[in-house]
C-alpha cells in the first residue's frame, strides 16, 4: 500500500488540480436548485420578469462552466492515475523479471499474468474514478444536508428518515452482486484459459481428434457463464426497483409535508421545488456508496497481492561486493556440487574442470540432470552444497551481470519472441557489428534458409515461432547464442531437430571458431565424440566419464549407447576383428 501512496503522493499537482475542478464544480451545482426556486417564486409567482434573465443567464453560464469543469476533474484524475498505474506495472514488470527460475517454477503464468493485468486494473479504476466519486459524493452529501437543514430542519429531518432503509438495501444488493461478481471473474478464466489452450493447442486437438470434445466442453463453460451472469441480472432486477421505489419515497414525503408548509404559508413554492432537488444530492451519494465501496475492497485486495509479490525477493542475488575476474577466459570448475529441488537430490558430488577453450559433453538419460547441471553455471540456481567456480571465483561471489553475459546458453526449449528473425537473433545482445551478427547467422546455418525469405531477417515470427520448422528455430537459438561471443557456450540439447549434414557443419564451424569453452548436451555420438571429456549422467551422478575413445574401451554405458545408434557398422567391425 506504501508503494501506491508514494506513486500517488508524486502525482499531487494532478491530483490537486482535479480535486479543485470537483470542489469547485460541487459548488456550483448547488447554486442550481437555488436558481430554480427563485424563477419559481420571483418570476411565475411574482410577476418580476426582469430578474428572469438574471436567473436564465445565470444557469446558462452555470452548465457550461460545470461541462468546462467536469471535463478538468476527469481528465486531471485520468491523467494521473494512468501515471501511477504505468508506473507501477512497469516497476512490477521489472521486480518480476528480477525474480528467480525457482520462483517461476513455483507460480503458474496465468496468475502472475492476471496480477500484471487485471490487479492493476482494480487498482486504476478505484484511484481515478472509485476516488473521485468517492470524495464526490461525500461532499454532496455533506453540503446537501448543511444546505437542507438550513432551509428547513423539519424537512430535512423527514427526508433523512428513509435514509438508512435505502443504505440497507443498496449494501444488501452490494453484497450478493459482489460474490456473483466474483464468481464471473473466476468462471472468465476458467473460459479464456480453455479457450487459449484450445487455439494454442489447436494441432493436438485436431490430430486426437478431440474437436467436438472440447467444443463441447466449452460450450458448457460458456453456458455457465451465461447463468452466473443471468444470476447478476436477476439480483439488479430484484433490488433497483425497491431502491428506486425507496428514493421516490423520500420525494412524497418531501413534498407531501413540504405540501402542508407551503398552504400554511410557512414556506414558498419555490424553496420547496428547490428543496426536492437538493434531496436528490443525498440520494445518489447514498445509492453509489455500495458499489464504491466494493471498488475500493477490491482495490484493496488487489493491493494486497501485488504487495505480496513485490515482498517476494530473487532467491538469487548479487553479492554484496561481487567480483569480477582480471581476465575473463572461460575456464568453468564444479567441485563437489550437490543440487535438490525442494528436498529431492537431483545432483550429487559433481567434479568438472572445463579448461578455457576446452569442450565438455553431457549425455544420459532423460531426467538424468543435465539441465540442471548447466543451469548452475550462469547461476539461474545455486547448488545446496559445493562450488561452481568462473575463472577462480565462487559464482555466487561473482558480479552476476558480468558472469551472465559471459555465459550464453542456448536453451533446451527454443523460444521466440513474435517479433523478426534479427532481433529475436540480437536478442538481448546490446549494440552487434555487422560482422558478428553476420558470423553467427552463417556459422548457426541460419543464413541458408532465412536468404530464401522474402523479407530476410526483417521476417516476423508468428506465435510462438509458428512458420519455422523445429530446427529452423533451433538455428535460430544457436545464432542468437553465438552473436553474444561470450566465452563460455552452453547448448542443451540444441541439435537435436537438425538432420546430420547440418549438425555436422554447425559442429565444424564451432570448431573453427573456438576461443570458448563449451558444454554440449546431447544424445547423438555423433555431436559429443569430438570432446575432451564426455561425461555420462544416470541419476544425478557421473557414471563414466572420459574420451570417445577411453569410454569405447570401458564398454560402459556409452558404449552401449555406441552400439545401438552404430549398430550395422559395429556388428560389421566385430565380424571383421573375428
Ligand atoms: P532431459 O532434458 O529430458 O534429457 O533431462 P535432464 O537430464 O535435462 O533432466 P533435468 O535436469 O531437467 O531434471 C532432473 C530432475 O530434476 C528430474 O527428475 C526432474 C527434476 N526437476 C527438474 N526441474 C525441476 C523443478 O523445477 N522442480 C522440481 N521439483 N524438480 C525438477
Ligand atoms: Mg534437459
Amino acid at each position: 500500500m506504501k508503494r501506491l501512496l508514494r506513486l500517488i503522493a508524486k502525482q499531487w499537482i494532478t491530483y490537486a488540480l482535479g480535486f479543485t475542478a470537483l470542489v469547485l464544480a460541487i459548488v456550483l451545482d448547488m447554486y442550481n436548485p437555488y436558481y430554480v426556486g427563485s424563477i419559481i417564486d420571483r418570476v411565475i409567482l411574482g410577476g418580476e420578469l426582469a430578474y428572469l434573465k438574471t436567473a436564465l443567464l445565470a444557469l446558462v453560464g452555470i452548465t457550461f462552466a460545470r461541462a468546462v469543469l467536469g471535463y478538468t476533474k476527469e481528465y486531471m484524475f485520468d491523467l494521473s492515475s494512468s501515471k501511477v498505474i504505468v508506473e507501477l506495472r512497469k516497476k512490477l514488470f521489472d521486480h518480476i523479471q528480477g525474480l528467480s527460475f525457482a520462483f517461476f517454477d513455483r507460480n503458474n503464468t496465468g496468475e502472475l499474468m492476471s496480477r500484471i493485468k487485471e490487479d492493476t486494473d482494480n487498482i486504476m479504476s478505484a484511484i481515478c474514478y472509485g476516488f473521485m466519486l468517492f470524495l464526490e459524493q461525500v461532499i454532496y452529501f455533506g453540503v446537501a444536508t448543511v444546505i437542507l437543514f438550513t432551509i428547513d430542519w423539519r424537512l430535512a429531518l423527514v427526508s433523512l428518515v428513509t435514509m438508512p432503509l435505502i443504505e440497507y438495501v443498496v449494501f444488501r444488493l452490494e453484497k450478493q452482486v459482489g460474490k456473483q461478481y466474483e464468481k464471473i471473474s473466476d468462471q472468465r478464466a476458467v473460459l479464456n484459459m480453455t479457450a487459449q489452450e484450445n487455439i494454442a493447442g489447436v494441432r493436438v486437438v485436431k490430430a486426437f481428434g478431440r474437436e467436438k470434445h472440447e467444443i463441447l466442453k466449452f460450450l458448457k463453460q460458456n453456458e455457465e457463464n451465461y447463468r452466473i451472469n443471468y444470476d447478476l441480472v436477476k439480483s439488479m432486477a430484484t433490488y433497483n426497483p425497491l431502491i428506486e421505489f425507496l428514493s421516490n419515497l423520500v420525494s412524497v414525503l418531501v413534498i407531501t409535508a413540504g405540501g402542508y408548509f407551503v398552504i400554511g404559508g410557512e414556506m414558498s413554492l419555490g424553496t420547496l421545488v428547490a428543496f426536492s432537488n437538493y434531496i436528490w444530492m443525498l440520494i445518489w451519494p447514498l445509492r453509489m456508496m455500495g458499489w464504491l465501496t466494493s471498488v475500493l475492497a477490491q482495490c484493496v485486495a488487489s493491493v494486497k497481492k501485488i504487495d505480496k509479490l513485490f515482498d517476494e525477493e530473487p532467491d538469487i542475488k548479487n553479492y554484496q561486493d561481487p567480483k569480477v575476474p582480471e581476465e575473463i577466459k572461460g575456464h568453468v570448475e564444479f567441485r563437489d556440487v550437490c543440487f535438490e529441488y525442494d528436498g529431492a537430490s537431483v545432483l550429487k558430488d559433481i567434479n568438472i574442470d572445463a579448461r578455457p577453450g576446452g569442450t565438455i559433453a553431457i549425455m544420459g538419460m532423460t531426467g538424468a540432470g543435465k539441465t540442471t547441471l548447466i543451469n548452475l553455471i550462469g547461476r539461474y540456481y545455486d547448488c545446496t552444497s559445493g562450488s561452481v567456480y568462473f575463472d577462480g571465483i565462487d559464482v555466487r561471489e561473482m558480479d552476476l551481470a558480468v558472469l551472465r553475459k559471459n555465459v550464453s546458453v542456448v536453451m533446451q526449449d527454443t523460444f521466440l519472441f513474435s517479433d523478426t528473425i534479427e532481433a529475436n537473433i540480437k536478442f538481448g545482445a546490446g549494440e552487434v557489428p555487422d560482422e558478428v551478427f553476420r558470423a553467427a547467422c552463417r556459422d548457426a546455418m541460419v543464413d541458408e534458409f532465412v536468404s530464401q525469405m522474402p523479407d530476410g531477417y526483417q521476417t516476423v515470427i508468428g506465435e510462438r515461432g509458428i512458420g519455422l520448422s523445429g530446427g529452423q528455430k533451433q538455428r535460430i537459438s544457436i545464432a542468437r547464442a553465438l552473436v553474444r561471443d561470450a566465452k563460455v557456450l552452453v547448448l542443451d540439447d540444441s541439435t537435436s531437430a537438425l538432420d546430420m549434414e547440418t549438425e555436422y557443419a554447425i559442429q565444424w564451424a564451432m570448431e573453427r571458431r573456438k576461443g570458448f569453452t563449451c558444454f554440449i548436451i546431447a544424445h547423438r555420438i555423433s555431436a559429443v565424440k569430438n570432446a575432451d571429456e564426455i561425461l555420462y549422467f544416470e541419476d544425478g551422478r557421473i557414471v563414466e566419464r572420459g574420451t570417445h575413445d577411453e569410454l569405447l574401451r570401458l564398454r560402459g554405458r556409452y558404449y552401449e549407447t555406441y552400439r545401438e545408434q552404430y549398430r550395422d557398422y559395429v556388428e560389421a567391425l566385430e565380424k571383421e576383428v573375428v
